[in-house]
């Protein structure tokens, strides 16, 4: 299925530069050029804390090849893995992808990865949405050079859930996921599994890309320029899994859907073709305390939302689509399908989904030691065309005053896109949505507020919200506020918050914030 893409005049006259095709072909962004380093050997960094942990996995970063479209292979980059010591289901590969293995690992499980980089360029692992020491955290700052290996201790403390891992080496991270680099990270626990949710095969990944190829097979990014960084990246083809046309063999019976948006800036609202509603069982941070109905999910980059699905009662031959329904989101006006469903077997294996799925122990905004006033992120463009956060762009050691927090505080943070209403140039800056991530916890959504200019482009979008339950990326709309609650616990040191649109990641739009004693 290919996508109707936003034309380079369109784009034009989005940013209001209508004319300014020099502006545009003189731009070439750094951060979409290689950049190559000489082999060092290879080096142990990173922390062992461990004599021997639970699981020990080898992960490597390496360039491949890999079967996509029909006719001649696309060039890759991939992650492979391998156990070295714990049970051999530690891993999961997905047969014909260029996804990374899905870890699949028990809470309270020591775990240790050696990373080795086999890339021509410096990289780096992100356990996205776990709680980890800042030494496992895959900050910027502990990138490794081609042939090095960096060393990963952690204990498993996040509840069950869909996690993931990904690059995250400045401005290399939009490139390194879009050739390849990204796997889940998925987290089982006995609270999860008392409920007796579908299991092995019928509890399935899916993981939504867009890429855009060339007449040759071959991933295209960086193409359109300044225009992939003001928007993020937009393919023209949307992968669950790695593969196009993605049809999904299914039985007379439920099933659990783990659905992440892998992609780099795509925001997707997922519905049943036919109007099914979607049951949302789980988010970022694993379930919910009961089940959801949708009639269809906002799904940004980085989110992860999990259904539970009934297919008992369909015919053996009946199709059904999962499509992405048109919104406000870039490049999203009209319906096109992510992937088919084929129901190709009888089984009539009944179950009922649990009325209670977990008990949550959600916090109250009343105990947050700034709940009088919120400490403020205002996302927006500046002059030079950056991305920034409060004014300013990401610095890799640095944290300003305001962005250094107290181990074990309770804190409100509030997010403010408030530059104009829809999309496009408004007010004087340019209004695209921000998926803003925080490294190292999880928190709860406990407020949103939209601007009467963003209302509209909001309301095409905003049922789809899953506010329940804990998440690490919370969309921010044009023109709205978003309160997230979080705490500091375990560790101190720097870590993350960014926008995980990733070309908006890599032009800066990433700040530290530090954790002290
Ligand atoms: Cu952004």
């Amino acid at each position: 299925m290919v996508l109707k893409q936003i034309s380079r005049h369109d784009f034009l006259r989005l940013v209001g530069l209508g004319g300014g095709a020099l502006f545009l072909s003189a731009c070439v962004p750094d951060n979409l050029k290689s950049a190559a380093f000489p082999t060092a050997g290879t080096q142990t960094t990173g922390t062992e804390l461990y004599g021997t942990p639970e699981v020990e996995i080898a992960l490597s970063a390496i360039e491949g090849e890999t079967q996509i479209l029909p006719g001649k292979a696309t060039r890759v980059w991939r992650y492979l893995a391998e156990v070295l010591n714990g049970p051999t289901e530690s891993l999961k590969v997905i047969p014909d992808s260029y996804l990374g293995p899905i870890f699949n690992v028990q809470k309270g499980q020591t775990i240790r990865v050696h990373f080795t980089n086999e890339l021509s360029e410096e990289s780096i692992v992100h356990w996205h949405g776990l709680h980890v020491p800042i030494e496992a955290d895959g900050h910027p700052r502990f990138a490794i050079k081609p042939g090095e290996t960096y060393v990963y201790d952690f204990t498993v403390l996040d509840r069950a859930g869909t996690y993931w891992y990904h690059p995250h080496p400045h401005r290399r991270t939009g490139p390194q996921v879009y050739y390849g680099l990204a796997g889940l990270f998925v987290v089982s626990d006995d609270e999860e599994g008392a409920l007796d949710l579908p299991s092995g095969d019928y509890d399935l990944p899916l993981v939504i890309q867009d890429r855009l190829f060339d007449e040759d097979n071959q991933l295209v990014y960086g193409g359109r320029g300044m225009m992939d960084q003001m928007m993020g990246f937009l393919g023209n083809r949307v992968l669950v899994n790695g593969q196009p046309d993605f049809t999904l063999p299914v039985a007379t019976r439920p099933y659990r859907l783990r659905l992440h948006n892998g992609s780099n800036s795509r925001v997707y609202k997922l519905g049943w073709e036919d109007g099914t509603p979607l049951t949302v069982i789980a988010t970022d941070g694993g379930l919910l305390e009961r089940p959801i109905q949708k009639d269809y999910v906002t799904l940004a980059p980085a989110q992860r939302i999990e259904v539970w699905v009934d297919f008992n009662g369909r015919a053996v031959g009946e199709q059904l689509r999962l499509v992405n329904l048109p919104s406000a989101a870039p490049d999203s006006g009209v319906l096109y399908p992510i992937m088919t469903v084929q129901v190709e077997r009888e089984e009539n294996v009944s179950a009922q989904l649990p009325e209670l799925l977990s008990t949550l122990s959600l916090r109250s905004e009343a105990d947050a030691v700034n709940r009088r006033s919120p400490r403020e992120f205002r996302l927006a463009m500046d002059r030079g065309m950056n991305w920034t956060i409060n004014g300013r762009t990401f610095e890799m050691t640095a944290t300003a005053r305001d962005e250094v927090v107290k181990l074990g505080d309770l804190e409100v943070w509030q997010f403010n896109n408030q530059d104009g209403g829809g999309m496009g140039m408004m007010g004087g800056g340019m209004a695209l949505p921000h998926p803003m991530h925080v490294h190292g916890l999880q928190y709860q959504i406990i407020e949103r507020k939209i601007s009467s200019a963003g209302r509209s482009a909001w309301d095409t979008l905003s049922d789809g919200f899953v506010d329940e339950g804990w998440h690490d990326t919370v969309l921010v709309m044009p023109g709205e506020q978003v309160k997230v609650l979080l705490k500091f616990e375990d560790f101190t040191g720097l870590y993350l918050y960014h926008c995980h649109n990733l070309e908006h990641e890599d032009m800066g739009m990433m700040r530290n914030y530090l954790v002290e004693a």
